[in-house]
């Protein structure tokens, strides 16, 4: 089983590839990378960062690797730097992934209702494209608003009408994040369309890289052969425990969340240790 994960690598803030790597890792499942733009820091608070976009590069990594005969099971993206880069992805993806194999698509925007810096409308319609070529996609409440064109925020009340234009897509749409008082839900559709979700109780603020964390453990679980249900359970509950602990344990969280400690247990879950 081999993955590949299309990411930005943020020096510093534990999200995207610092995340994806460690995570996919420790589920025992073999993770490379193609990293789409090289930052020191993620753009989520920090001033003063720099960005280095890694298009230029890509069309030579890809070269090589066709001389290697790479082939992926499942290629994860996350952070597109360009418009061009939604381009790269479908072009690995008709030349990378294996026959029978999954191209699953974060499509990392925005959150709390906001772009975020340097996204533009263009690119919500260009991500929407990709979004038809995956077998599932992973976006936050704010995501799910702009790729289904419905007003922030989405509730309980329209999530509804959000999973259905989006599966209408041609997709199978996971999305996170969907308030309702002290409770936060994961929300997702089953191939023949129903509605499910898993709850567990909010905590209050923002954590940065949070989105990151639940993808590439979901990635990881599917990878082991865990049924789509049971690796977003898996996702939820390793997320949800690593923001408790950030709540407490991390001052800044513009660093990141504390998910490594988490990690041991995550795991027990994963391999049938402890039951979920
Ligand atoms: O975690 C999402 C993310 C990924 N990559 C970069 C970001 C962000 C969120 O701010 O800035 C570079």
């Amino acid at each position: 089983m081999r993955i590949l994960a299309i990411n930005d690598v943020s020096c510093v803030g534990k999200c995207s590839l610092t995340a994806t790597l460690p995570i996919i890792s420790a589920c025992g499942v073999e993770c490379n990378i193609l990293p789409t733009a090289l930052l020191s820091t993620h753009t989520g608070g920090f001033d003063g960062y720099t960005f280095r976009d890694l298009t230029e590069d890509i069309s030579g990594i890809l070269a090589h690797w066709k001389t290697l005969g790479l082939e992926f099971d499942y290629i994860y993206s996350g952070y597109l730097g360009s418009i061009e880069q939604i381009d790269k992805v479908s072009q690995i993806k008709k030349e990378f992934l294996k026959e029978g194999g999954k191209l699953i698509v974060d499509p990392v925007m925005g959150d709390s209702g906001d772009l975020y810096a340097g996204f533009t409308p263009e690119y919500v319609a260009k991500m929407r494209e990709l979004c038809r070529e995956a077998e599932y996609i992973l976006p936050n409440a704010t995501e799910a608003c702009l790729l289904a064109d419905l007003p922030y925020p989405l509730t309980k009340k329209n999530v509804g009408e959000a999973l259905d234009r989006l599966r209408a897509l041609g997709t199978i749409p996971i999305i996170t994040g969907i308030m309702d008082g002290s409770d936060i839900s994961v929300y997702f559709t089953g191939k023949n369309g129903g509605m499910y979700s898993f709850t567990h109780e909010n905590v209050e603020g923002f954590f940065c890289g949070a989105g990151d964390v639940f993808a590439s453990a979901f990635v990881g679980c599917l990878a082991r052969g865990k049924h789509v249900s049971e690796a977003i359970y898996l996702a939820s509950d390793f997320v949800t425990r690593s923001i408790r602990r950030s709540a407490k344990e991390v001052p800044d969280k513009r660093f990141g969340l504390s998910f490594e400690p988490e990690i041991f247990l995550f795991l027990e879950k994963l391999n049938g240790v402890v039951p979920l």
